[in-house]
């Protein structure tokens, strides 16, 4: 039991300003996390190694951000039996609709959940991560009330002129 409970994970170093956004996310909520770079495609061994090791670790969710041919959290999702979010990079040439259905597209048995292209999409990975943790954590659940009503404050505090 020495990893934290969420792994954020990415295909190369040019998808860590998109990927921040899920880090911020559990970090807000102070929720510990271990972020790394490894690719489906260019590092296969290491990064089967890491998805079948994590539960065996202490580890319970994972956040899998790669672009165009996106196999990350596909391929992470096949070595494990833990839950695998996907977020789909728009960093090649067709603006993350390649990343999008590589991530969305997997057969059935291996499951991904997949979220919105981009920074959005890692947002709300982080979310997701967040609310799954809650199920067995009351101090989370309670966080994420209090989010939810900081957003309805916010756009009912908007007043346009
Ligand atoms: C994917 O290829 C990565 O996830 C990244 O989004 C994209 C480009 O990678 P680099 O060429 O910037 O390393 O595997």
């Amino acid at each position: 039991m020495n990893k934290p409970p969420v792994a954020i994970l990415m295909g190369s170093q040019s998808d860590i300003p998109v990927m921040q956004e899920s880090a911020n996310i559990l970090k807000d909520f102070g929720v510990p996390y271990e972020m790394k770079v490894l690719s489906a495609h260019r590092t296969p061994k290491e990064t089967a190694e890491y998805a079948e090791n994590f539960r065996g670790h202490g580890g319970k969710i994972f956040i899998c951000g790669a672009g165009v041919s996106a196999a990350l959290a596909g391929v992470v999702s096949a070595h494990t039996t833990l839950p695998v979010i996907g977020v789909p990079i728009d960093s090649g040439p067709l603006n993350g609709m390649d990343a999008l259905l590589s991530t969305v597209q997997m057969p059935p048995g291996v499951p991904v959940g997949a979220v919105a292209i981009g920074s959005p999409g890692a947002k709300n990975a982080g979310l997701l991560a967040v609310r799954i943790l809650s199920l067995g954590d009351s101090v989370l659940a309670k966080k994420l009330e209090d989010y939810r009503e900081q957003q309805r404050q916010k756009v009912l505090g908007t007043d346009l002129h």
